[in-house]
């Protein structure tokens, strides 16, 4: 399997349909660990930390990426980084946990649907690589 690094060097930037849409249709498994109306929150495949999960628009609505935003975005975004937060709790990550966003080639993005990736359960470093 591709490194997420080669992964993301290899997506081809587009507003068109990712493997994401199978996951909000249950096309494919996933984990769902929370799903709301306009959210669905499930556990990233190739998991970074103890704790990761992707929150993820179930409308995509163009936001591709964080750097394709609109003042239009600003309701789902907020609404994407509040359920991070109730995720975190669920998962009992109160001693703190990170949240991510990749944008673009350069920051390692590899689907083409906004996501916020949730980090937890182990001591995080920084600067992130
Ligand atoms: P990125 O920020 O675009 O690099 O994150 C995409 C994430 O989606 C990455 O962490 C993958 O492991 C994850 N993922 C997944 O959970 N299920 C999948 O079917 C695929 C990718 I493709």
């Amino acid at each position: 399997m591709a490194s997420e690094k080669e992964a993301a060097l290899a997506a081809i930037p587009s507003d068109a349909p990712t493997i994401f849409d199978k996951i909000i249709n249950k096309e494919i498994p996933s984990t769902v660990v929370y799903e709301d109306d306009k959210v669905l929150a499930f556990r990233d495949i190739a998991p970074q930390a103890p704790i990761h999960i992707l929150i993820i628009p179930k409308v995509r609505d163009g936001l591709t990426g964080l750097s394709k935003a609109e003042e239009r975005h600003t309701e789902i975004l907020g609404r994407l980084l509040y359920t991070a937060k109730l995720v975190a709790k669920q998962e009992g990550l109160d001693d703190g946990f990170r949240i991510v966003i990749n944008d673009g080639p350069k920051g390692c993005q590899s689907v083409y649907h906004i996501h916020v990736h949730l980090l937890g359960g182990r001591q995080m470093n920084w600067p992130p690589g």
